[in-house]
């Protein structure tokens, strides 16, 4: 069965189930739910193990103490009753007009000042609900025209302000590990750090890079036509990939938010098969929401089949692992060469001097088979069900 549970650390977002519909042509299908509602439905749909929040999405911004701690206390009782947890807390600094030119690379010190300070207290509310990992997308850092940022001072004031909150999560001992997401269009014109390999280089240049990590997300690749696996393997490989968001996308199309694995089956399965054989423990965020067609029976629907496809796609990770026939083949591609390895992987001028005086046929190196069709093949037989 593919009956997800706790174990498998799926989450929502409130913003996701809770998703209105409304796009920048139509006005929203679907009535809004409180933050408690939306808990209900995640909770309705069985098996996740928790809730993600902008702080806005709990607190509205301009909330009274009164109306806040009212908002709190049905949210949390809501999270009891239904079993689920705050494993991750991020930051809006995209909706409000003030982030129109940005928040942390705004040309306003006010603006980036304010964005700092409502990240802190964001950072609060998150460790107030237990949660240990703090998103980071910077929906408005970029431009339209380079005419109006210099995209040099945009780097160092993105670097000053992570600097700053991984110093204050150290003081105030919250215990967040923090991930960046990229994006690579929408809405701005230009989104700085516009894939995750960009966020990859950076933290490398940040006063604690070992608190920064990053939150890949499948359509933010997909949607300019990258190839997502290969930049959540680099983020592995770095042991970068603290979180991850998941949902899908027709590829060079606006950012649709599909359900995972509603579009994109192969790389969906590819994306579950990398994640499963290098065992990722982190949650596993549905970053996505129902169609706009969808009334709030579907919404649930939406929310277990992005599970339910992951499960699945979990089971032909399995199949696809154990099958003799596709195994024969993966083995049959992968040449070893102990004496040549052996030579390349370290340098020294003995290995060098070897190397060189080494004699290659580089015909009967292009001889070699490599089935490929036959292997990719399996690999969709496998998936459609009929291995
Ligand atoms: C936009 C996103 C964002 C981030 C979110 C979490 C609104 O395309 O993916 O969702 O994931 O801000 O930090
Ligand atoms: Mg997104
Ligand atoms: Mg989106
Ligand atoms: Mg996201």
């Amino acid at each position: 069965t593919f009956t997800p549970t706790p174990a498998d650390k799926f989450t929502f977002g409130l913003w996701t189930l809770g998703n209105t519909g409304r796009d920048p042509f139509g006005e929203p299908t679907r009535s809004p739910l409180t933050p408690a509602q939306i808990v209900d439905a995640i909770g309705q749909a069985g098996g996740a193990f928790g809730v993600n929040f902008h702080d806005n999405d709990l607190i509205p911004l301009d909330a009274s103490d009164q109306a806040s701690a009212q908002i709190k206390s049905d949210f949390r009782k809501a999270l009891r009753r239904n079993k689920l947890k705050i494993p991750m807390a991020t930051t809006n600094l995209f909706s409000d007009p003030v982030f129109k030119d940005g928040a942390f690379t705004s040309n306003d010190a006010d603006i980036r000042a304010y964005a700092i300070q409502k990240t802190m207290r964001a950072m609060q509310l998150g460790a107030e609900f237990g949660a240990k990992i703090y998103v980071m997308w910077g929906g408005r850092e970029g431009t339209e025209s380079d005419a109006t940022k210099d995209p040099i001072l945009a780097v160092k004031r993105y670097r000053k302000a992570i600097n700053f909150l991984c110093k204050y999560n150290l003081d105030q001992n919250f215990g967040f590990k923090f991930a960046l997401e990229a994006k690579a269009n929408e809405p701005r014109g230009h989104i700085y750090f516009a894939v995750t390999g960009s966020y990859l280089g950076f933290i490398e240049t940040l006063d604690h890079p070992k608190m920064v990590g990053v939150n890949p997300e499948f359509a933010h690749e997909n949607m300019v036509g990258l190839n997502f696996v290969h930049h959540v393997a680099q983020a592995i490989e770095h042991k970068k990939l603290f979180h991850i968001d998941l949902n899908d996308q027709v590829m060079c199309r606006y950012d649709q938010d599909f359900r995972f694995a509603s579009n994109s089956y192969k790389q969906a399965f590819f994306l579950v098969k990398l994640l499963t054989d290098t065992q990722y423990r982190g949650f596993k965020h549905f970053d996505s929401h129902a169609y706009r067609q969808s009334d709030h029976q579907d919404v649930i629907e939406f929310a277990k089949g992005s599970m339910r496809s992951y499960k699945i796609l979990e089971y032909k990770t399995d199949q696809f692992n154990k099958d003799k026939q596709i195994q024969k083949l993966v083995k049959l591609i992968n040449r070893d060469n102990r004496k040549l390895t052996s030579l390349t992987n370290k340098f020294t001028k003995k290995n060098a001097a070897q190397l060189l005086a080494t004699n290659f046929n580089r015909h009967k190196l292009a001889e070699r088979r490599l089935p490929y069709e036959e292997l990719d093949q399996l690999t969709f037989d496998l998936l459609m069900g009929v291995r």
